[in-house]
């Protein structure tokens, strides 16, 4: 059965005369190395594949760049290229915001929701370098504003079931704007018990409960001029992480910010924009729930963050200028308290993460000008200094068991640079990228202490004295496209030195009882990664299209072994149909052996699969009021499977029925 599905597709890509990758899955669009998934409702025709009340989540997997790392059905980690978070570049709107975990529990995307955002900017590599240093590329997940274009009103109810799950999704939203004033706010209730993989397999602790409220107000304070205020609040509680050994009790995010926009300052200077912003984030560990528990832990975590940046576009003759100064302030801790089960025994007490406070100040500057003939260049530069202090004693003194000269403050200068020359003959648009950057290590890459990776069991220690991290990058894409047929080719190269990854220890024991021991990040030589992709959009009939995408991908170290968590060959196809206010599509989604896995972080060879999705959507229109639904069937032959992305191999979730309904009056 799986042979025959990949064969299918193969042929299906084939006969579609693919040569090569980068094509829009309906609701993204790439622009230059950037791909945008829109999510604002507003845009809804645009959403195909994805359920309007899917997770941020699954709205960042429909991206050919993105693949989802899975701990358990809540809070997936995002990598680009392969590469994961300490890689690359996340903020919301700009704004800087770390987790709160040791655990990489709650990455950014965790605290927001589907409810606040309009898009999300996906862009690879060094043109990723413009809110941060970064190796692998970003995300910026945009909030939701309204404009002062008309005055308008509007309010929305979204309401989802999955059966799988057991999930309830509920959501509200109001909208308010006219010629001086706008407000967005919005609401959003899910809750989820364990899933069940293919073949009625309960997947133990992996349910789920999150709230998050927002609002967004924007006030004209002149002709050119506006004054914005926004403000997320966040919560998960009782979330499972199958994948691991213990859960979450509570996951609460406050994020807020203020920015004021200037238009049409001069003939030069478009926009100014100069935003401040803070945000806390509390997360707490809970090993209760779990059976037979060796010894019971408190985990808390906690990350603070204020920041600004000040944005200017300009345009001179040909050329278009951005320039984004920035800068942060964060405060990272993290505690861990054992409760040995014999009472006469002491409580043992650690910081994991020693109150780290990383400033980081920067300047990022693009221009990207027109040489004629259809042929542009962009050339884009960031430059920052990162400063990293110690702020609590015993931490401090702890990490000097290891690192005995240990000062308590440390700083990285940081470089990122690219070029890129693109060129459109006829119908085919070539885009050629070179790229230089820098990252300093992460809090835990730098300071974190005796940390549990239940991926290769070992405790992690970190080491301070890691230099930057380096990664030279070469992308070339090509896409053509014709009334009928969309065809695109990307390959990107990474050639990162002083890479930094965990290596064992042979002289140190582990904290964690079961411990394989104890590992140190140190710096490898050089690692190097390659991605390509190729795919291809057809219009079979005028109401049929057919999308396909296929994937590969190699990441190994110097001495040639392989890296962890790389993709191994994917593919994608979709059949599509629409007429007038109906739209139904059937999909199949698949990947091969991941015969180059690594052994030496905890990966064993992750079986191929193909699983199948179908849906079906109507809009209904009565006046002022619209009615949107959808329902569907994933993993519709409820195959047992687990990828390479899924932590410890858990299973994904078996056959799941769902329905969508989004109710919008104006
Ligand atoms: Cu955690």
């Amino acid at each position: 059965m799986k042979n025959t599905l990949i064969f299918i597709v193969l042929v299906l890509l084939i006969s579609t005369n693919i040569t090569a990758q980068n094509t829009e899955i309906d609701s993204t669009t790439v622009v230059g190395l950037s791909e945008v998934i829109v999510i604002n409702k507003a845009n809804l025709k645009n959403r195909k594949l994805v359920k309007p009340l899917s997770s941020i989540d699954d709205y960042l997997e429909e991206s050919n760049k993105v693949t989802m790392i899975k701990r358990g059905n809540y809070a997936w980690e995002a990598s680009i290229n392969n590469m994961l978070s300490e890689r690359l570049s996340i903020t919301i709107d700009g704004m800087q915001i770390f987790g709160a975990c040791t655990d990489k529990m709650d990455p950014i995307t965790s605290y927001v929701d589907v409810s606040n955002l309009s898009e999300v900017k996906i862009t690879s590599g060094q043109q990723g370098a413009e809110n941060g240093s970064t190796i692998g590329g970003s995300i910026d997940l945009k909030l939701q504003k309204n404009g002062f274009d008309k005055e308008e009103f509007n309010a929305g109810i979204d309401l989802g079931y999955e059966g799988n799950s057991n999930a309830r999704i509920a959501s509200a939203e109001v909208n308010y704007s006219n010629s001086k004033f706008f407000a967005n706010v919005d609401g959003i209730h899910r809750k989820s018990d364990n899933y069940f993989a293919g073949g009625d397999e309960e997947v133990l602790f992996s349910q789920f409960e999150k709230f998050n409220i927002s609002g967004v107000a924007g006030i004209k304070t002149g002709k050119n001029s506006v004054l914005i205020g926004s403000v997320i609040y966040d919560k998960a509680t009782n979330v499972g992480y199958p994948a691991l050994t213990m859960d979450v009790s509570l996951a609460e995010a406050l994020i807020a910010s203020i920015s004021f926009e200037i238009d049409s300052i001069s003939e030069t200077i478009n926009k100014w924009e100069t935003k401040v912003y803070y945000n806390t984030i509390t997360h707490i560990m809970d090993d209760t729930k779990r059976p037979d528990v060796p010894v019971h832990m408190d985990m808390p975590g906690w990350s603070d963050t204020f920041g600004f940046y000040s944005k200017m576009y300009a345009k001179k003759d040909k050329h278009n200028f951005l320039f984004n100064f920035n800068g942060y302030y964060n405060k990272s801790l993290a505690e861990m308290t054992m409760y040995p089960n014999d009472p006469n025994e002491n409580l043992m007490f650690m910081l994991t993460w020693p109150d780290v406070r990383t400033f980081y100040t920067g300047l990022y500057g693009e221009d990207y000008f027109s040489i004629g003939n259809n042929k542009a260049l962009k050339f884009t530069a960031r430059f920052g200094v990162q400063n990293a202090t110690i702020a609590d004693d015993f931490g401090l003194n702890s990490l000097r068991i290891f690192y005995p000269n240990l000062e308590d403050s440390k700083t990285w200068f940081t470089f990122n640079l690219s070029s890129q020359f693109e060129v459109a003959i006829q119908k085919t648009k070539l885009l050629f990228n070179i790229g230089y950057g820098e990252r300093a290590p992460s809090v835990t890459e730098a300071y974190g202490f005796y940390l549990y990776n239940s991926f290769d069991n070992y405790d992690y220690i970190g080491n301070p004295y890691l230099k930057n991290e380096k990664s030279l990058e070469l992308n070339i894409s090509a896409k053509r496209t014709t009334k009928k047929l969309t065809l695109g080719a990307e390959v990107s190269g990474f050639y990162i030195s002083d890479y930094i990854i965990g290596i064992t220890d042979p002289d140190l024991i582990g904290m964690t009882i079961g411990a394989d021991g104890v590992r140190i990040y140190e710096a490898l030589d050089y690692a190097t990664i390659l991605n390509t992709n190729v795919t291809a959009s057809y219009q079979l009939f005028p109401s049929w299209r057919l999308i396909g995408m296929v994937g590969y991908n190699l990441g190994n170290d110097y001495n040639g072994n392989n890296l962890p968590l790389i993709s191994p060959f994917t593919y994608k196809t979709a059949l599509h149909f629409k007429k007038n206010l109906f739209d139904a599509d059937i999909n199949l989604d698949g990947a091969g052996k991941q015969t180059n896995y690594s052994s030496y972080f905890g990966e064993n060879e992750t079986e191929s699969y193909a699983i199948i999705n179908a849906s079906a959507s109507y809009n209904f229109y009565f006046g002022s009021q619209k009615l949107y639904v959808k329902a569907g069937v994933e993993n519709i032959f409820d195959t047992n499977y687990s990828t390479y992305a899924d932590w410890n191999n858990i299973p994904r979730m078996g056959r799941n029925c769902y329905v969508n309904i989004s109710y919008l009056i104006r």
